[in-house]
C-alpha cells in the first residue's frame, strides 16, 4: 500500500533548533522575557523573510533568535519543533544547536542543553521518538572561541550531545580553519559533520572532508561540480544531509529543476531530505520531501529509499537503527 511521504518513518538529519523557532513563539518567550524584538508584531517578522543570501538570513535568525534564555525557553523551542516532527513520523532526530550564539548573551551551556534535552527526554517516553544534539560552531569567530566552547561541551559530558558540527557564513571561512577543533572532538570520541558547499565552493567540502575528518556534508551542494569529489562521496559513503527548500529560499538553487540531488543519487551518493530551518524555509520534513518529488518526479519507492538512508547514515546507535528499519 502507497504510504504518504508525511507517514515514511524518517530521521531528520540537518535541522538547526533555532531555524525552528516560530514567528509566534518567537514573540510569547521574547514578551515573558521581558525582551522586545526589533519587529513590531510576528507578521512583521515574517515580513523580514525576504532573504536574497545566506547572509541576510542569519541576520535575522540570529536577531529572532535573541528571545531565548532560559532552560524553558530551549525547551518550549525544541519541544514545539518535535511535536510537529512527530507529525512528519521523524523517528530519530539530530537537533543543531548553536551555542556561542546563547553563550555571547550570558546563558550557560548546561541552561540550553538542560532545556534541549528536557524536550527530547519527553519525545521519547511520548512517541518513543530518538533524539540526540549536535552543537555546532560559528565559523565566522574565532576557532579559539569554538575550542573553548568545546572545552566546555567535554566538561559538561551530556548523553545527548554526539557530534559537533560547522554552521553559520561560510564564505571566506574555510573549514581548516577548525582543524585543531575537529581534531579534539574526534579524540573526545564526537561524532563531526559541516556545513560545506552551500554557497563555497566544492573545495570547502574536499577540504572539510580532509582536514575536519567530517562524517556527513551538510548541504553539499556544490559537490556536483567535481566528478572526482562525486567518486569519493560515493566510495566513502559519505551522506550529504540536503535542504531543498533551504536551497530554494536562500537562492543556492533558486529553481528546482536545478538541484543536484537526482544526478548525486544517479552517481551512488548517499542523500538524505532535511529541513534545515523551517521557519524559516517555507516547509517541514514532509514538504521538503514533496517537493523533491514533485520536481524530480520521485516514485514513492525512491521516496521510502531517501528515508532509510536517513536512518542508516544517522548516528544511532545500531540497535535503534535496526527497530527503525
Ligand atoms: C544555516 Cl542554511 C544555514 N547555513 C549555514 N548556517 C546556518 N545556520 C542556520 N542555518
Ligand atoms: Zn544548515
Amino acid at each position: 500500500m502507497a504510504r504518504t511521504l508525511a507517514a515514511l518513518p524518517k530521521a531528520e538529519l540537518h535541522i538547526h533548533v533555532e531555524g525552528t523557532l516560530e514567528p509566534d513563539l518567537a514573540f510569547e518567550i521574547a514578551q515573558r522575557n521581558g525582551i522586545s524584538l526589533p519587529y513590531r508584531s510576528p507578521d512583521e517578522l515574517r515580513d523580514a523573510y525576504d532573504f536574497v543570501d545566506l547572509q541576510s538570513f542569519l541576520d535575522v535568525y540570529f536577531v529572532a533568535g535573541g528571545a531565548l534564555r532560559t532552560p524553558r525557553d530551549f525547551h518550549d523551542l525544541a519541544w514545539a519543533y518535535l511535536e510537529r516532527a512527530h507529525r512528519d513520523a521523524v523517528a530519530h532526530v539530530e537537533l543543531f544547536f548553536d551555542p556561542q550564539a546563547h553563550l555571547a548573551r550570558g546563558i550557560a551551556l548546561d541552561e540550553i542543553v538542560g532545556g534541549l534535552s528536557a524536550a527530547l527526554a519527553e519525545a521519547r517516553e511520548t512517541w518513543d521518538m530518538s533524539g540526540s544534539l549536535i552543537a555546532c560552531f560559528l565559523r565566522d569567530r574565532p576557532a579559539a572561541d569554538a575550542m573553548a566552547v568545546l572545552e566546555e561541551i567535554i566538561e559538561l559530558d551530556s548523553p545527548d550531545i554526539v557530534g559537533v558540527g560547522l554552521d553559520s557564513t561560510e564564505v571566506g571561512y574555510p573549514p581548516a580553519l577548525f582543524r585543531d577543533v575537529f581534531a579534539r572532538a574526534f579524540e573526545a570520541g564526537l561524532h563531526r559533520v559541516s556545513h560545506a558547499g552551500e554557497e563555497a565552493p566544492h573545495t570547502y567540502i574536499v577540504e572539510a572532508l580532509d582536514a575536519l575528518r567530517i562524517e556527513r556534508v551538510d548541504h553539499g551542494v556544490r559537490a556536483i561540480d567535481s566528478p572526482e569529489l562525486i567518486e569519493r562521496l560515493a566510495r566513502d559513503g559519505v551522506a550529504l544531509t540536503m535542504c531543498p527548500l533551504s536551497n530554494k529560499r536562500l537562492h543556492v538553487t533558486p529553481d528546482l529543476r536545478d538541484h543536484p540531488i537526482r544526478a548525486l543519487v544517479d552517481q551512488g551518493v548517499k542523500v538524505t531530505i532535511n529541513s534545515d530551518d523551517p521557519s524559516y524555509f517555507g516547509g517541514y520534513i514532509a514538504d521538503n520531501y514533496a517537493a523533491v518529488r514533485e520536481v524530480l518526479g520521485l516514485t514513492d519507492d525512491e521516496a521510502a529509499q531517501f528515508a532509510r538512508t536517513s536512518i542508516d547514515v544517522s548516528f544511532a546507535p545500531p540497535v535503534r537503527k535496526a527497530q527503525l528499519h
